[in-house]
């Protein structure tokens, strides 16, 4: 419907604390292997960091997110609960959960539809969008803390807030894009610019 602000939410890094929770667990499983603090985490993918930090710590990493109860029991990141339901009753707003599954697909994509229902309700399993490719899908915005963003479609109808996190914060970008550096930053004035 025409005159309706459609946003797209990324999941990991942006409602959950997937950086947060990969660490736990991997310190947990291998305490004897060296890890990289939140503060020294760069680039978007913690498997090629940890790769080249030692060979083997590659298939480590891989295997902590692969485990069962990985992504269901992710901490939600402060406000990201609260912002997305203010969202979501806002006037002409649709808000969407917009998040990539791993291609270990055992317990990844049951588990993001159990984590939403747990903390967001029953009713935002509606909203849930599973997509390894989120260019073919048309919004107003896309909230995302992963800096390159492409697929099928060269010209995404979204604009791409970039969410700040761990990984991206000294991050210089060759095109400028917009930030939202946490869910205390102002939101509605992101969403206020779109609306017509
Ligand atoms: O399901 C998440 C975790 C996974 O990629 C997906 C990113 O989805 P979006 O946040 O873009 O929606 N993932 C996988 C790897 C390595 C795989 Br090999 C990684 O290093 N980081 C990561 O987030």
């Amino acid at each position: 419907q025409s005159g309706r602000l459609r946003v797209l939410v990324d999941m990991d890094g942006v409602l959950a604390d997937f950086e947060g929770g990969f660490l736990k667990k991997f310190r947990a499983k291998f305490p004897n292997d060296p890890y990289i603090s939140l503060e020294d985490r760069r680039g978007f993918w913690v498997s090629t960091q940890y790769g080249h930090l030692r060979s083997d710590l590659c298939e480590k990493a891989i295997s902590i997110w692969e485990s069962q109860n990985f992504f269901m029991e992710l901490e939600p990141l402060p406000g990201a609960v609260e912002a997305v339901q203010q969202m979501s009753r806002f006037q002409n707003t649709d808000v969407f959960i917009c998040t990539s599954p791993i291609k270990m697909y055992k317990h990844c994509p049951y588990e993001k539809y159990a984590w939403v229902d747990k903390h967001l309700g029953s009713e935002f399993l509606e909203q849930i969008i599973l997509t390894r490719d989120k260019t073919v899908v048309s919004a107003d915005l896309l909230i995302d803390d992963r800096p390159d963003i492409t697929g099928a479609e060269s010209h995404p109808t979204w604009e791409h807030i970039l969410f700040s996190a761990c990984h991206n914060k000294h991050q210089q970008l060759n095109h400028p894009i917009r930030r939202l550096h946490s869910w205390s930053d102002n939101w509605r004035a992101l969403l206020d610019s779109k609306q017509q």
